[in-house]
């Protein structure tokens, strides 16, 4: 493997921020220190003025995932690499276990990740909490890498569990050092509001958001916290929207509840308001939980400022806007007369880090390090991935982002590189811009130039996940 060296960048982890080289041998780093010196032969990139980052790690991202009748465009080629073109060098995407058994499920969900660009791993969705997926659970988790799952409190007939599913499955978790995820809204609820509204009439995409109210995701929230602290197990909620589960999860972790959670840059920076878009428009922004209103997002970057969230993660779930010409599936269309037939999900694997830093950095007092911990550290110890994702250090993988924090752009569909049709971002402004992606110390994307390679990201074995 090849030899390089990144010269004179600024250097940030979750916790340093200095100018130095880093020399990169075998897909590692293998020194950081002050004028290294290297043969002519040995590629040199220069990144003075400019900073140097870990490659970001999404720890929540749906490529080539069965959603109930859809199925979500981005394959493992196509998601990965739009990922890598954002700054993300490693995900942990969802294996669906559907009707298979959860390790038949994982080798379905390998086969399709042989073409990944960038390194992945999965948490697997467990729908039937069963004998034989506990019995798995223990054999995912020490022997396949998987050290963390998904349960959902909502979607009745797909994907919802009841809480004896989830109480048992925290159990294998902490008895085997692992982390169960959690989709915490009430989905009995939420269904009887579903079938009134449509019986009402109310088809529009706005009823999306009407029916699935932030106090049922706050009581979903802290019935799945209690659970969790009966079960003595480490737990974290996935794309938190909603105050009243931040609270829930605020308060619980101020008893020391070893609670985690993550938000979305979607509720970060949009509300409900997208709802009243006119026509179908809105059905651009149908993703559960939906957007909320404005008061919430303040609250959630408090909640990032106070470590009561710890992940910012995309939920990239694509779904295009319009038709495809072979695979209706893919397309938000199927719900034009019936919100309840839109399938949930949006895109986002490109754009989180530049608008974390840009909303982050340079609009929300967010510091650089922090920055690099909500979207790169955290995940990474979380979810059993540190220090050889996260960070940069000597020993670490070379999976390195040269970033100009100064560059200004304009988000557009067009120009992004999934095969979505549309983004939650048009026309919005941005200061921050990936220039240059190293995955295991090979250059994959140079000033919007892809050099990468279908396949040739690593599927990565976790360790222990559920500390921090
Ligand atoms: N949950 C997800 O995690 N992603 C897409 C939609 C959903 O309900
Ligand atoms: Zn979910
Ligand atoms: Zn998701």
């Amino acid at each position: 493997m090849s030899t390089i060296l990144i010269k004179n960048g600024q250097i940030v982890t979750a916790t340093d921020d200095y100018v130095a080289d880093i020399l990169v041998q075998d897909g590692r780093v293998h020194t950081i220190g002050k004028e290294i010196e290297v043969g002519a032969d040995i590629p040199v990139h220069d990144a003075s003025g400019l900073l140097v980052l870990p490659g970001g790690v999404d720890v929540h991202t749906h490529l080539e995932f069965n959603f109930g009748d859809f199925e979500t465009i981005d394959d493992f080629e196509t998601g990965t690499r739009s990922a890598a073109f954002g700054g993300t060098t490693t995900l942990v995407d969802f294996c669906n276990q559907g009707d298979k058994t959860p390790m038949d499920a994982l080798e379905g969900w390998h086969k399709r990740a042989e073409k990944a660009c960038v390194d992945v791993s999965a948490h697997v969705i467990l729908n039937k909490v069963d004998d034989e997926a506990l019995a798995q659970m223990r054999g995912l988790i020490h022997d396949e890498g998987i050290s963390s799952f998904k349960l959902f409190t909502a979607y009745p007939g797909i994907f919802m569990v009841d809480d004896a599913g989830l109480f048992k499955a925290m159990r294998q978790a902490r008895d085997n050092n692992a982390m169960i995820c959690v989709h915490a809204e009430n989905g009995g609820v939420i269904e009887v509001l579903i079938q009134e509204a449509l019986a009402a009439g109310h088809t529009g995409p706005k009823y999306h958001e009407a029916t699935r109210p932030s106090i049922m995701e706050g009581e979903a929230t802290q019935r799945v916290i209690t659970i969790s602290e009966l079960a003595e197990a480490p737990v974290y909620i996935v794309h938190l929207s909603a105050s009243e589960a931040l609270d829930a999860v605020t308060r619980a972790r101020d008893r020391g509840v070893p609670v985690f959670a993550e938000t979305c840059p979607h509720y970060l920076f949009l509300d409900k308001q997208e709802y009243e878009r006119p026509g179908f428009e809105a059905a651009k922004f149908v993703m559960t939980p939906p957007l909320r209103e404005c008061s919430h997002q303040h609250d959630l970057w408090r909640g990032l400022k106070t470590d009561d969230l710890q992940v910012i993660s995309t939920d990239h779930c694509p779904f295009c806007f319009h038709e495809q010409p072979n695979g209706i599936l893919y397309s938000k269309q199927q719900g034009v007369d019936n919100f309840n037939k839109i399938p949930n999900g949006a895109p986002g694997v490109e754009t989180r880090l530049p608008l974390v830093f840009d909303g982050g950095v340079h609009k929300h007092q967010m510091s650089i390090n922090r920055f690099v911990q909500l979207t790169a550290t955290a995940p990474a110890k979380l979810f059993g991935l540190f220090p050889r994702k996260g960070t940069i250090a000597v020993g670490s993988d070379a999976d390195i982002v040269i970033f100009d924090p100064n560059q200004k752009w304009t988000i557009k569909a067009e120009q992004q590189h999934s095969k979505i049709d549309y983004t939650l971002f048009e026309g919005k402004e941005i200061m921050g811009k990936v220039r240059k992606v190293f995955l295991g110390g090979r250059l994959i994307v140079e000033e919007g130039t892809w050099h990468g390679k279908r396949g040739m990201g690593k599927f990565v074995k976790r360790g222990n996940a559920g500390k921090i």
